[in-house]
């Protein structure tokens, strides 16, 4: 069993397909464990991407991740990291394949409506940077 941390971003939210990409993640046998719909203010998303912080496009990227809110959720299953980055597709909607979420509903490369961790080592700063032990129950 596999914990992982994916995020419905802005432009998700502001689209009202919150259910829609969670039914997605259930879908292909990922469980919610944990789950918050917050907005997060500038300081505290350039501490999530702390890792892109020389990036060209922390900046931007930080002030989308801040302009709205956010749901932020725990999934756990088989290969939990692995599967959510399928089911959400390339970073870029353009290259993201068909039926993916990105491909669905991402705007951009920038405003693409999903994260998901890219690791064992990312999913567990991002989890126990949203969540408390307390909220996460499997
Ligand atoms: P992913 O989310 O697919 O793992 P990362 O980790 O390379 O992609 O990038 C983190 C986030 O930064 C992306 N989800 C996207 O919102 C933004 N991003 C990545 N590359 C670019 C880019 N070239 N221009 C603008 N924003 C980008």
């Amino acid at each position: 069993m596999e914990r992982t941390l994916t995020i419905i971003k802005p432009d998700g939210v502001e689209k009202n397909v919150i259910g829609e990409i969670i039914r997605r993640y259930e879908e292909k046998g990922l469980r919610v464990v944990a789950l918050k719909r917050i907005k997060q203010t500038k300081d505290e998303a350039m501490g999530f991407y702390i890792v892109h912080k020389d990036r060209p496009f922390y900046d931007s990227l930080t002030d989308f991740m801040s302009e709205g809110p956010i749901v932020v959720i725990v999934l756990e299953g088989e290969g939990a990291i692995a599967k959510v980055r399928e089911i959400m597709g390339a970073t870029n909607p353009e290259e993201a394949a068909p039926g993916t979420i990105r491909a669905d509903f991402a705007a951009n490369i920038e405003r693409n409506t999903v994260h998901g961790s890219d690791s064992p080592e990312s999913a567990e700063y991002e989890i126990n940077y949203y969540f408390s032990q307390l909220e996460i129950c499997g």
